[in-house]
């Protein structure tokens, strides 16, 4: 099983590129042989594995849930979109080892007190964690110290450098390089067999955003006193004014790259 956040769905990606990611995501896992487990709280319960029409309610209005927000969701019947953090939590709880996601929250820029708890969750539950290294819109150096304290392993998949999300530089290096599925497969039992939890494994986005450094500046220095959970969101929304929309179409595409990877190495792993 490869399970998959909806935090994008609910707030990263406007209607209709928010389906889109969804379902391809779910069809990429799919077509790699592995189950899809998309992750929502949804009538009082926090859900692994959405149908269509769950997929839907989380599209048509939810709350941003992140580690933190899971039991008054729960309590309160939300319909509530999970982040990383809380995706995570939900895998492990269910004895799911492989995640895929566009990009990890961190360390943001200018800000250092303030750090996605996805950073924290992902050090505390034995998960590998697909994704296109975490958005430019962040401190990358900051996120990677925090990640290298956590005793998180950074994985760089065919590259020596953490992606950028919007772009596959950074000038940030990973701590250990793969080069397949297989080798992931591989790390990952090791880490696993000797007490390590969250591992990040960071793929390369197939496409590139020009000028996504000037823009990312640009957002951050805009932000007008938006604070906590509505920040990232924020960011992304004016990431996608900023490019005309080209933002949008990519982050689509490397999600459903990361998926198709993670379902890939979670096939060598389990075979
Ligand atoms: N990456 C995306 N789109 C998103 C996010 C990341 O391409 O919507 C979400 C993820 O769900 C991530 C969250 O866990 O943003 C981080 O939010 P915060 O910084 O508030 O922890
Ligand atoms: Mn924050």
């Amino acid at each position: 099983m490869v399970a998959l956040e909806t935090s994008i769905v609910g707030q990263g990606l406007p209607p209709p590129h928010n389906l889109r990611a969804a379902r391809g995501c779910e069809a990429a896992v799919r077509e790699a042989g592995a189950v899809p487990a998309t992750v929502a709280v949804l009538d009082g319960q926090l859900r692994l594995g959405l149908t269509d029409t769950d997929l839907e309610r989380v599209a048509s209005g939810a709350i941003k849930v992140s580690a933190r927000d899971i039991a008054p969701a729960i309590v309160h019947r939300a319909v509530g979109a999970t982040t990383v953090a809380a995706s995570v939590r939900a895998a492990a709880l269910a004895g799911v080892r492989f995640f895929a996601t566009g990009g990890i929250g961190g360390v943001h820029r200018g800000h250092p007190e303030d750090v996605s708890a996805d950073l924290e969750e992902i050090a505390r539950w034995p998960v590998a964690v697909f994704c296109a290294g975490a958005k430019i819109i962040l401190d990358l150096r900051l996120t990677l110290e925090r990640l290298e304290t956590l005793g998180v392993p950074v994985l760089g998949y065919g590259t020596g450098e953490f992606p950028a999300f919007y772009t596959r530089h950074s000038g940030c290096p990973v701590s250990a390089q793969v080069s397949s599925a297989s080798e992931t497969a591989s790390v990952l039992r090791v880490a696993w067999d000797l007490g390590g939890r969250g591992v990040v494994v960071a793929v390369p986005p197939p496409a590139e955003l020009d000028d996504a450094e000037a823009m990312a500046a640009r957002a951050a220095s805009e932000l007008h006193g938006v604070v906590g959970q509505d920040v990232t969101p924020r960011l992304l929304a004016r990431m996608a004014e900023l490019s005309g929309g080209r933002s949008l179409d990519l982050n689509v595409d490397l999600v459903i790259n990361n998926a198709r990877i993670a379902a890939q190495a979670a096939t060598e792993f389990f075979t």
